[in-house]
């Protein structure tokens, strides 16, 4: 069959090559010519500024830097300047009394007041190219003008920072003038989570309320509980370890409190920071403990390093209105790094009578969703066994028909009693002296899970449950049991 592919080249594909060519050649063309184009922007833009702009802006830095005035006498020390210059008069620099280096405040100064200043100059320059004689016009104009839109943003910012602080005033007065609380009765118990990464500061805090001067904490393997007495209420305090393998048992602890005494160390290093704020915001929004009395401790205030209430604040994302159940202080928890070493910093007194307050003050809230919390725990735990026993259950089945798990395939046969060894040991698990005490149906059963040991262990557990607090199982509830078990995984 004949390909239908010409084996010569069309007759037009000579015009088409030359087209081809031109166009190539036209695209060569525009090319070199943006090129040159962009050359010759950059060479005018070079020589314009190094001609006309540098000299004037250079000397004008020059100046500045020496002078360095106030925020509010910038725009106009510039003005001064320029209109100086262009009248021929140029402002002598205050004599610079031998400093000859560059100081750090030099730096601060340029980097942050001039730098900005002096760029807008330039870009407005460039922008609108006044010819070489109008640009000290130019310059002067365009100062003033900065200079007004300064002091309209200052203005700005002033009415905003005055509205600020009489919402702030306002508010305190609402606080101040609303009825006193009274200060509800402390309740029998009150429970407060210990939590904080590892070295916040938890038991060095629980040694010094207790009344150690010198507290010298190694860090908290697990859990420990500190109880103070209160008068007639005790102050059950869990101190849990903040070390990243010792934060998985925190969580089993939340349904239980009443409030929160989270620790951060407001000085520790910048990686320790980040773990400290991924991990209080992770906890702090537990659902069992969001919305519950939150007192937060900043502690190692005394450090220069410490960072401020504020910041730490806004990086936990914790809101703490006046008058509402979050509070985050700042404080010194170890006794011997106050100002005066050996009296504990005051502020964790007042921290704690507020946190205290705070509990007794909605106290039959917090005991009501306590009550249903641990319900909610108490089922999730229950659900939680109740799959693990049926994981356990399963597997043993597969011991017992020698079943595979992993691949559905045949697997080894492992502790397989016999028909008699089996009734005596299920009959032994249930309490009973003999086999022949054993009931037809828990005969049954023994067949149904193929006489394996755990298997039977498990049912025995199921029909006679050491702890009173387990449910009892009758034998066809746990036949049907079994049963559902063995269809589950074809056996
Ligand atoms: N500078 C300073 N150091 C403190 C202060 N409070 C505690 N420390 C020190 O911080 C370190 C850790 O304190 P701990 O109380 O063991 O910390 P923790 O939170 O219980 O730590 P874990 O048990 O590991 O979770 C110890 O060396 C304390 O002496 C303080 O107010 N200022
Ligand atoms: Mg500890």
């Amino acid at each position: 069959m004949a390909s239908v592919r010409p084996t010569t080249a069309p007759s037009e594909s000579s015009s088409h090559v030359e087209m081809l060519r031109k166009l190539r050649n036209a695209r060569r063309y525009t090319h070199l010519k943006q090129s040159s184009r962009a050359e010759h922007l950059v060479l005018t833009t070079h020589s314009y500024l190094t001609y006309h702009v540098d000299p004037i802006l250079s000397k004008a830095i020059t100046y500045m830097l020496v002078e360095q005035p106030p925020p509010a006498a910038i725009h106009p020390t510039l003005t001064a300047y320029f209109s100086g210059v262009e009248a021929g008069t140029p402002p002598a620099p205050t004599p610079m009394a031998g400093r000859a280096k560059i100081s750090s405040k030099d730096r601060l100064f340029m980097a942050k007041a001039m730098a900005p200043l002096f760029s807008k100059l330039m870009n407005l320059l460039l922008a609108a190219r006044p010819a070489p004689e109008e640009i000290m016009g130019f310059i002067i104009a365009a100062v003033k003008d900065m200079e007004a839109e300064a002091s309209a943003a200052a203005e700005a910012a002033a009415l905003a920072e005055e509205v600020a602080a009489n919402e702030k005033l306002m508010a305190e007065q609402a606080l101040a003038a609303a009825p006193a609380k009274p200060s509800a009765a402390y309740p029998s118990k009150m429970t407060i989570l210990c939590v904080g990464v590892d070295g916040a500061g938890k038991s060095t805090f629980l040694k010094a309320v207790q009344g150690h001067e010198n507290p010298n904490c190694k860090p908290t393997v697990g859990f420990e509980c500190v109880t103070l007495k209160l008068e007639a209420t005790k102050v059950q305090f869990y101190d849990l370890g903040g070390g990243d393998k010792i934060r998985d048992i925190w969580d089993s602890y939340y349904h239980d409190v009443h409030a929160v005494a989270y620790f951060v160390d407001a000085a520790c290093d910048d990686m320790k920071w980040k773990e400290t704020v991924e991990v209080a915001k992770a906890t702090l929004g537990h659902t069992y403990l969001s919305g519950k009395p939150l007192l937060v401790f900043c502690n190692k205030s005394e450090a220069k390093a410490a960072r401020d209430v504020d910041e730490i604040q806004s990086e936990l994302q914790i809101s703490a209105p006046p008058g509402g159940n979050t509070r985050v202080s700042a404080v010194t928890l170890h006794p011997q790094k106050t100002a005066s070493p050996g009296t504990p910093d005051p502020n964790i007194d007042s921290a704690l009578e507020w946190l205290f307050d705070c509990i007794a003050g909605d106290f039959e809230n917090i005991k009501a969703r306590l009550v249903e919390d641990v319900e909610k725990e108490r089922i999730r735990e229950a659900k939680e066994k109740a799959e693990k026993d049926r994981r356990v259950l399963t597997k043993s089945l597969c011991k017992a028909f020698g079943k595979d798990i992993e691949t559905g395939g045949e697997g080894p046969v492992e502790d397989v009693f016999s028909v008699e060894d089996g009734h005596e040991f299920l009959a032994q698990e249930i309490g009973f002296l003999k086999a022949e005490e054993l009931v037809e149906e828990g005969r049954e059963i023994c067949e149904i899970v193929g006489y394996q040991k755990l298997a039977m262990m498990m049912v025995g557990g199921m029909f006679a449950p050491i702890s009173s607090k387990k449910r009892k199982w009758t034998w066809p509830e746990i036949k049907a049991h079994v049963l559902e078990v063995k269809a589950e995984i074809g056996l």
